[in-house]
């Protein structure tokens, strides 16, 4: 480990914290990013902000039992820089202030976010769970122990290979680690954001599917029992995109006794287990089901299924009627007329209408079978706890990162991207603009850095009220109106050709685009949408035939997850479309995000072929410039590193100085000027330490900070006698 105030050692080694750098610039920040890359060190901070750079390769040791011991007790000053610092500060925040604390990760695909998640939650749930005095299997360890358990079974299910990453999350996860007053944690809670659902059945050349479907195929067991065969070559759906295989790292056979052992832990039952293989050896069926025009139906253009032991088989695994899931695919009920003129026709379906329904019989099943796991998952870390003994949570926030295909960007692409607009705004917002406009408030003396990229008229761009690009989405999709690509992709250019962030089609002068592609240049890089499936993604259909085929059968899982659709009649107060829904669970996770005390951990990729050890300089620099890197660093070396109100801090350090402990008349803000003198923080011909704003104290260096509780931590045991003495004169 570098000692970190070794500067010498450090610098040839490279400056463990950009905020060390006398000069601040693109170059100088690039240049320490790849010195430091080279000697192995794939972390350095900003302050308290930790850069992780994406080596591809295991770096020996550095996560061993003995490093993570190393990190523990530590202040992150005194730490070389490392994912394990950053959960110390943010676990030591937590028992220090009690208000909750969340990490907020974020970077491009493959950029290494999940993995920097998995890190960091596994050195809350080593240090969590200490104190439990030698015992195992208590209650923290317990829950902690299924929390890392359901990330594995959530992997299986919800990550795949892209052609960006191997193991590409395609959903987002917010985990909420729950604590109690002591800091010891008692449940724990997991909010998804919608699932790329679509990849089931279709996804690019050289892609994977979500990884539990090779993963169970390895089983022979399974595959026996539900007559499957074990070759994915034998499945539309895995076939397709040519690629079974994610990639050296990846063994499907290996993860799925993994992922078989943590649903045992997480104590599935043999039902729901059934259940589950079945239901996956269906889904994958559904795709083998082909369609054939109707020989006997000379007039109308009208499918019948061309293999109705595929067909049969399926229903059999489901356990439903096969005859009324054979005409759900073929035909449709459409209801006409109103209140007592109401009747139901049944059209028949056309071969690209039939095969666009099945394929969307297969993605809900899935999508539906993904959100009872993550809430069985919720039931078993959520269990028997009374919501008031939980005093604070840990969020841990690792989404799908940014991304841009050379081929087709659809509508799961500009969600994502959208969401990872909201984020670096989050950051922007916290990290750059109100920690300055707190300097001016308060009158410290402040310089302003406000030459960032700032991406809020990107997302006004995307979610801006009466007009925006999700608006105009939604009304395309509304009932009735028939919303066409070439509709929408006109009203986009009629709303925002002028918009900086928007190009249309004719002005980019591509020929090699679709007329109805447009542009957005994103924060962190352009991107060409292929508008043409944005609206019946959007609208997301669900069949009713397909729901009353599922209503007849008799599992009692594939009953529970529809459960809400069997409910006729329901009204539906606000629009349901996918995008919609989107916008509403960002925003309310950004709240949530906005009530917790964020932690950073930015990831970079070193370069695209996924090669370890390279550091490719063009590509980084791109990186550093879209997350804003160098005015961050600018912020952070400017500005400083802690800020409390005056009460808050008086309260804990008053026993600093005998004018201010046991009693003190004067307002707290005097009380600290006091503590602040009388521990001698300032030194003469050194730049000032505390500065004090209106309602705040302002502390340059974390050094000085730990001082305070170094100071504090001798004083404690002193004042503890002190105050038994007075208790035992009162006696
Ligand atoms: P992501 O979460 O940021 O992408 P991952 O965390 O899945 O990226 O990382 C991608 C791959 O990079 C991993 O599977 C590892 O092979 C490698 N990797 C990442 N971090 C490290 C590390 N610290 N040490 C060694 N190898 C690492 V996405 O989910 O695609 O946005 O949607
Ligand atoms: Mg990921």
């Amino acid at each position: 480990m570098d000692t970190y105030y070794n500067y010498s050692h450090v610098s040839q080694q490279g400056l463990p914290d950009f905020c060390f750098l006398e000069k601040v610039d693109e170059v100088e920040v690039l240049n320490n990013l790849q010195l430091r890359f080279q000697k192995e060190h794939i972390y350095t901070y900003i302050g308290d902000q930790v850069v992780s750079v994406n080596p591809f390769q295991k770096k020996p040791g550095i996560y061993s039992a003995e490093t993570l011991k190393s990190y523990q007790n530590m202040y992150i000053y005194e730490v070389s820089p490392h994912i394990y610092a950053l959960a110390q500060d943010t676990y030591k925040k937590l028992l220090l202030s009690k208000e909750s604390q969340c990490v907020i990760i974020s970077g491009e695909s493959g950029s290494g976010k999940t993995e920097a998640s998995k890190i960091f939650l596994e050195y809350i749930s080593k240090v969590s769970t200490i104190s439990s005095g030698g015992q195992t299997n208590t209650r923290p360890e317990i829950i902690m122990k299924h929390i890392i358990e359901s990330n594995i079974v959530l992997e299986a299910f919800g990550n795949a290979k892209t052609l960006k990453n191997d193991n590409s999350s395609r959903f987002g996860k917010f985990i909420e680690l729950e604590f109690d007053g002591a800091g010891v944690p008692i449940s724990g809670k997991i909010q998804q954001f919608l699932l790329e659902k679509s990849r089931v059945h279709t996804r690019a050349i050289g892609e994977r599917s979500f990884h539990i479907f090779y993963q169970f195929l390895t089983c022979k067991k399974i595959t026996q029992k539900y007559g499957m065969s074990e070759d994915p070559a034998q499945y539309r759906y895995l076939k397709e995109s040519l690629c079974y295989t994610a990639g050296p790292n990846i063994n499907d056979q290996r993860d799925f006794k993994l992922v078989e052992q943590a649903l045992e832990s997480l104590k599935w039952t043999e039902e729901n287990l059934d259940s589950l293989w079945r239901m996956l050896s269906a889904i994958l069926l559904i795709g083998n089901i082909e369609f054939q025009a109707d020989a006997e139906k000379v007039n109308v253009d009208a499918v019948q299924i061309q293999n109705p032991e595929v067909l049969k088989k399926v229903a059999s695994l489901l356990h439903c009627n096969s005859l009324v899931l054979e005409k759900a695919l073929i035909s449709r009920s459409l209801t006409t007329g109103a209140g007592k003129r109401q009747s139901s026709i049944k059209v028949l379906l056309n071969p690209t209408q039939a095969r666009e329904t099945r394929d969307s019989f297969a993605k809900v099943l899935y999508d539906r079978l993904f959100s009872f796991v993550v809430e069985k998952i919720n039931e078993t870390i959520g269990n028997g706890i009374d919501q008031k003994q939980i005093e604070s949570i840990i969020g841990i926030l690792d989404i799908y990162g940014f991304e841009v295909y050379d081929q087709n960007n659809s509508f799961e692409q500009f969600i994502i991207n959208y969401a990872n607009e909201k984020l670096q705004q989050l950051f922007i917002n916290l990290v750059l603009r109100q920690e300055q406009e707190e300097y001016i408030k308060e009158g410290i003396e402040w310089k302003n850095i406000d030459n960032y990229f700032d991406n809020q008229p990107i997302i006004d761009l995307i979610e801006g009220q009466p007009v925006g690009l999700l608006r105009l989405l939604d009304e395309a999709c509304i009932v009735g109106q028939s919303g066409t690509p070439e509709n929408l992709i006109q009203k986009f250019n009629q709303f925002f050709s002028k918009h900086k962030h928007y190009e249309s089609y004719e002005s980019t002068n591509n020929l090699a685009i679709d007329a109805t592609s447009f542009m957005l240049k994103h924060y962190a890089g352009s991107v060409t949408y292929n508008l043409n499936e944005f609206i019946h993604k959007n609208k997301d259909p669900l069949y009713q035939d397909l729901i009353n085929t599922l209503e007849s059968s008799s599992d009692r899982l594939l009953l529970k997850i529809f459960q809400k659709d069997f409910q006729k009649n329901q009204v539906k107060k606000i629009p349901t479309t996918a995008g919609f829904q989107f916008k509403l669970a960002i925003n309310a996770l950004v709240g949530r995000l906005n009530a917790c005390q964020p932690h950073y951990i930015r990831c970079i990729k070193s370069n695209d072929e996924k090669k370890a050890g390279y550091f490719d300089y063009e590509r980084v620099k791109h990186q550093i410039r879209y997350l804003n890197t160098v005015e961050t660093v600018r912020v952070r070396k400017a500005g400083f590193a802690n800020k409390q109100h005056y009460s808050r801090f008086f309260n804990r350090y008053k026993l600093l100085s005998p004018a201010t402990f046991p009693t003190w008349t004067l307002s707290a803000r005097e009380g600290v000027m006091e503590i602040v003198k009388h521990c001698k923080i300032e030194q003469p011909n050194q730049p000032q330490e505390c500065h004090f704003g209106k309602k705040k104290l302002f502390i340059k260096s974390a050094k000085t900070l730990f001082k305070f509780e170094e100071l504090r931590a001798v004083e404690l045991p002193r004042v503890v006698v002190t105050i038994q003495k007075v208790w035992r004169g009162y006696a």
